[in-house]
């Protein structure tokens, strides 16, 4: 009866309208402008037959992914007239959908999530299989459900789930459905159209009752007591969790409190405003564009992967956390691993390493004893080079010194066919340094983990200036095979990540000089969004390995990296305060009672630091932040222009998932642009005399005075 790109219509033998969503060229059905435009164009038709009632599925394995997300930049940035009158076409759809003459019912197989699960809820019934997904993610985006979900869903669902499934954005099973009254019923995928079917044949039967049921769905909700409580039980939720700096789920649930109260027609004009107001919000456009630069970075790695080989076997050398880390990754992925250590010791506890957090998955119910023992299995701890005959890729994990990892590359390369490929997981070293005593330079690259290996999701693949670009495409497809996020970069020390990082820990080192106190520092930006302040941080990261790859930095950028005083890093590492494993860095850790290391403000470590001040100063958070900030940002523009990363997105994606940055900034450009290149500019003048690290670059005040930006 219908048919174009992203939907078509059937009629069913008994009269009944089947409607498949099945947008071309997509991996996921999604309202687009053009799926809207169709659904638009398929109700009138549907409206106007004599069709006795309507089907909706999907041809793809999930039902719908929501409003398509790739639009959202320009639609946010869209005049709120313009914006409103959006989300008016689309809900006129939906208007449209909900008030069509005959019996509606959706047949959910897979995701149904935000502007998906609203389609819905816009029909009369919903069945769905085991396999279905629910749930509104737009808070995640820092928006709300802008397609009468707020409206429906505490009409349809159960008070207390509606409001909780669309405050928290979390995703839910059909069980979790039924249970909140999301689904009409549970049925087997080989029966879903069937029991449509007899959904519509029920309700033919009953005229009245379906009619009631969408008329109970226009109205205010019963004033009750309950409900009252139910707000009061997830505000107060909201507030133990802390302070949130996206705005979406406090205002989503003032939002709800009140329009379940007044029409449906009222409620969805509320909400219409309450989602323009959230689309402006700095935090919407930091979420909604680092989805687009995640999606940039996987289409990348995608086309990367397609010209190499994933390795089946792989070697780790070096059994530290590091190496035990990647080997029980690789173990996890069902690849087979050969650990090598120099010494027994070494080799043992790379295993315990492994056989801990394997145990943690089976404690966590993700993995099954069989499993995690089947896993330990495929790890080989070895002290010499047997089975390395067979591996296709060996990862290099020894201790952070280019002498040592020179020699052993060079002492691997001899015991391993002429198509291995060698890769160092160094964090600062010049990958091109480290190739120098190879004879195969091409069959080598950076392949850089983050710590703790099984967390982080990052992994740098780097380009020496001899590696083939066969070399990058498989050990690309092999991170991807190891689940990780593969970012390829170009070389020169630090690589991308910890090249922005340092200039960070420089920041902090000279503001405990002038007189900071830490824990301020590390509480301005702790507010500012980052998961741990940059003592804590230092701390984790061992003052040890910190004051090690700070010489390299140095070495690599002397004149930015090279201080001409003693920090306070350097001045606790030589007072044998290594951080966390030491139990004392910046701070003091000891155990709790669950074994998570606490930390505790250490008095001695405060006094050291204050040896080396002229004077104490209090610093205002915004003080803080400006001077952590513009050298983490400046770097990451010398990055981009120096080529190391091939686009803003990527840079971007790559520091909030290398490092934790603050997503809702949306990454180290994105928060400049945002304040504006040519302020962005002035403030590093202002800071001018703190040295090089705050230095603008020629060509970004070129791009400020020309008004360019990083992001179209
Ligand atoms: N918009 C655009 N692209 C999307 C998309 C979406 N909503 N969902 C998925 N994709 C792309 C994805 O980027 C990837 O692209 C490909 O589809 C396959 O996805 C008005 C405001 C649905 C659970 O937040 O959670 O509706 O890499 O690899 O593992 O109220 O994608 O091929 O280029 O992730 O099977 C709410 C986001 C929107 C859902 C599938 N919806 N998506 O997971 O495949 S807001 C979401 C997901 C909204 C209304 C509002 C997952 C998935 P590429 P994939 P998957």
């Amino acid at each position: 009866m219908f048919h174009a790109n992203a939907l078509s219509l059937t009629r069913l033998e008994s009269g009944i309208g089947h409607l498949v969503f099945d947008l071309v060229g997509s991996p996921v059905n999604k309202f687009n402008r053009q799926t809207l435009d169709e659904l638009r164009e398929v109700l009138t038709v549907v409206a106007a037959s004599d069709l006795r009632g309507l089907l909706c599925s999907s041809a793809k394995s999930g039902f719908i992914a929501g409003a398509d997300i790739a639009e959202f930049s320009s639609l946010f940035r869209l005049p709120a007239a313009e914006l409103s009158a959006w989300l008016a076409h689309s809900n006129a759809i939906f208007h449209s959908l909900a008030t069509l003459p005959m019996p509606t019912v959706s047949l959910i197989d897979g995701q149904a999530l935000g502007g998906g699960f609203e389609f819905c809820l816009a029909t009369d019934y919903r069945l769905a299989t085991r396999a279905a997904v629910l749930g509104f993610p737009e808070v995640g985006l820092g928006i709300c459900p802008g397609f009468g979900g707020t409206v429906r869903a505490p009409r349809i669902m159960d008070l207390q789930a509606a409001v909780s499934w669309i405050v928290s954005g979390q995703s839910h099973t059909a069980d979790e459905a039924l249970a909140a009254g999301a689904i009409d019923a549970l049925v087997d995928a080989q029966l879903l159209l069937e029991s449509g079917i007899e959904h519509i044949e029920h309700a033919l039967r009953q005229p009245q009752a379906w009619q009631q049921l969408r008329r109970e769905r226009q109205s205010a909700l019963p004033q009750v007591d309950s409900s009252a409580m139910v707000f009061a039980a997830v505000r107060s939720q909201l507030k133990a969790a802390g302070a949130n700096p996206n705005p979406a789920p406090a205002q989503v649930l003032q939002l709800m409190e009140r329009s379940v109260t007044v029409q449906a027609a009222e409620a969805l004009a509320h909400e219409t405003a309450c989602f323009v107001s959230l689309a402006k919000t700095d935090v919407a456009a930091s979420l909604a564009g680092l989805f687009v630069a995640d999606q940039h970075l996987r289409q990348k790695t995608r086309t990367w992967a397609a010209r190499g080989k994933a390795a089946e076997r792989i070697a780790v050398l070096g059994a530290g956390i590091m190496g035990g880390g990647i080997a029980y990754q690789a173990a996890l992925k069902g690849i087979d691993v050969q650990m090598k250590d120099i010494a027994q010791a070494g080799l043992d506890a790379g295993m315990k390493e492994a056989q801990q957090l394997l145990a943690r998955q089976v404690q966590k119910g993700r993995l099954s004893s069989a499993q995690a023992v089947e896993a330990l299995g495929r790890i080989h701890p070895t002290l010499d080079y047997s089975g390395f005959a067979e591996v296709e890729l060996v990862v290099e994990a020894v201790v952070e010194k280019q002498v040592v990892k020179q020699s052993v590359l060079a002492e691997v390369e001899r015991q391993v066919p002429t198509t291995t490929i060698l890769a160092s997981n160094t964090s600062t070293i010049s990958i091109t340094a480290l190739a120098q005593p190879l004879q195969r330079p091409a069959q080598f690259c950076g392949m850089h983990f983050f710590n703790p290996v099984p967390l982080m999701p990052l992994v740098e693949v780097i380009r020496g200036e001899g590696s083939s670009e066969q070399s990058i495409a498989s050990t690309v497809a092999t991170a991807q095979r190891l689940g990780k996020t593969p970012i390829v970069v170009r070389d020169c020390p630090g690589f991308l990540v910890n090249r922005i990082l340092f200039p960070y820990f420089g920041a902090f080192a000279m503001l405990l000089r002038d007189g900071a106190d830490l824990r301020a520092i590390d509480a301005a930006m702790e507010d500012f969004g980052w998961p741990m302040g940059p003592a804590w941080l230092l701390d984790v990261v061992g003052l040890d390995t910190a004051v090690h790859a700070q010489s390299v930095m140095a070495q690599g950028f002397p004149e930015r990296m090279q201080y001409d005083f003693k920090s306070a890093t350097q001045l606790l590492f030589e007072h044998g305060r290594l951080g966390q494993k030491s139990g004392a860095g910046f701070y003091r850790y000891s155990p709790d009672a669950g074994g998570r290391l606490q930390k505790q403000v250490d008095d001695e470590a405060l006094a050291l630091i204050r040896s080396q001040q002229k004077a104490q100063r209090d610093f205002t958070a915004q003080e803080i932040v400006d001077r952590m900030m513009l050298p983490l940002c400046l770097e990451t523009v010398r990055c981009l222009e120096d080529g190391i990363v091939d686009t803003a997105a990527e840079a971007d994606t790559g520091l909030v998932l290398g490092l934790g940055f603050p997503r809702f900034r949306g990454g180290a450009l994105r928060y400049l642009e945002r304040q504006g290149l040519a302020a962005f500019c002035a403030l590093a003048d202002a800071h001018a005399a703190l040295g090089p690290l705050y230095h603008p670059t020629p060509r970004l005040r070129a791009m400020a005075a020309a008004g360019a930006r990083f992001y179209a």
